[in-house]
């Protein structure tokens, strides 16, 4: 299934039902007073978040939804039967707003958090409500209210708590497998990762964090190269990102200058991105002459502190799980 994390949709509530004009017809009693019944109530558009969407694929084929209308009163002072609500299940991390103004109405975080977006109109008054000691037989009732409608904007964010970044090909979704029980595609060649993936990863060192991996960036994605920085909106929500180095591809002469452009497209997207605290973990140390290569970072680093792992192997993963754990525990982020 296609990764959709946009969508225009349109909403439209339930009509409210129409007010009764009626009047009592029984025998014996000629002039019967008025006993139309109420209208119903216009159904309500919610949207609910659920953790069983991950995409807002459904909405490329259906784009608009109606809750039911009220029904109209009937004689014998019968309300009309209320509209049905309609649910409209959403992926978590889905930021619903107003198409035409842009403003945000709601951002739905959790899992089976519900939010009304569209109000039902209410239903009209029969006649019976109308009758006063002056106006024993009103002829009138009132319509039912419009249900409210909306064009609205999708827009997913994925919420996670960290992100793993870094070139295509680094080992970001190795990783994300050796952490987690999410299973992404791993390839040797770059942009395997398409669309970001998710993964839980419990831990010993306290609450399960949520993981995710998000196809590479190259050295001018923030002017479209490579998959662009389509994908980065994914990880604006987490609290730490992981930056992957693939050890065998750092340069001898400019260990760093891997490192520095992935930071550089971070800050051409954000200013907020960048300032994420970062992880900065080289992978693949089991390949030969990693381990020369880490250390011609460590000198050129001065000081910037980093792992090794290999993602592969499983070697040093437990270590970096403990470190992520440890700074999502402290409250500066
Ligand atoms: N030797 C070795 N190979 C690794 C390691 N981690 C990943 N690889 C290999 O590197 C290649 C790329 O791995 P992926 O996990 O697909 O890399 P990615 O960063 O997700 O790549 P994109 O999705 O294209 O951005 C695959 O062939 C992996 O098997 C490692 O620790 N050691
Ligand atoms: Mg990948």
């Amino acid at each position: 299934m296609k990764f959709i994390d946009e969508a225009t949709v349109v909403v439209q509530a339930g009509n409210g039902g129409r007010g009764c004009v009626s009047f009592r017809r029984e025998r014996f009693i000629p002039k019967g007073g008025p006993d139309g019944g109420d209208g119903g109530n216009g159904g309500d558009v919610i949207m609910a978040a659920t953790a069983h969407k991950r995409t807002l694929y459904d909405f490329r084929f259906r784009k608009h939804f109606e809750a039911q209308n009220g029904a109209a009163g009937q004689s014998s002072r019968k309300t009309g039967r209320d509209g049905e609500d309609l649910i409209i299940p959403v992926p978590v991390g889905t930021i619903v707003s107003n198409a035409e103004t842009g403003e945000i109405l709601k951002d739905l975080t959790a899992d089976g958090e519900t939010f009304t977006i569209a109000k039902g109109g209410r239903g009209g008054q029969g006649n019976t409500r109308f009758k006063t000691a002056t106006h024993r037989t009103p002829r009138f009732a009132q319509p039912g209210e419009p249900g409210e409608t909306l064009t609205l904007k999708l827009d997913l964010k994925l919420i996670a708590d960290v992100g793993i970044m870094g070139f295509p090909n680094a080992g970001k979704s190795t990783l994300i497998s050796a952490m987690s029980s999410a299973r992404p595609k791993v390839a040797d060649y770059p942009f395997t990762t398409l669309s970001p993936n998710l993964g839980v990863v419990k831990h010993p060192w306290g609450e399960p964090f949520v993981v995710a991996d998000i196809p590479g960036l190259i050295e001018g994605a923030h002017t479209g190269a490579g998959l662009g920085i389509r994908f980065l909106r994914h990880i604006e929500r987490t609290r730490l990102l992981v930056h992957l180095i693939d050890a065998a591809a750092v340069d001898p002469d400019t260990p760093l200058s891997r490192h520095a452009a992935i930071n550089r497209e971070l800050a051409r997207y954000s200013e907020h991105l960048a300032a994420k605290p970062q992880i900065v973990v080289l992978n693949k140390m089991d390949i030969a002459g990693a381990d020369v290569a880490a250390e011609l970072f460590q000198m050129a680093a001065g000081g910037l502190p980093f792992l090794t792992i290999s993602a592969a192997a499983g070697t040093g993963i437990d270590r970096l799980i403990k470190t992520i754990a440890l700074r999502l525990n402290q409250p500066d982020i």
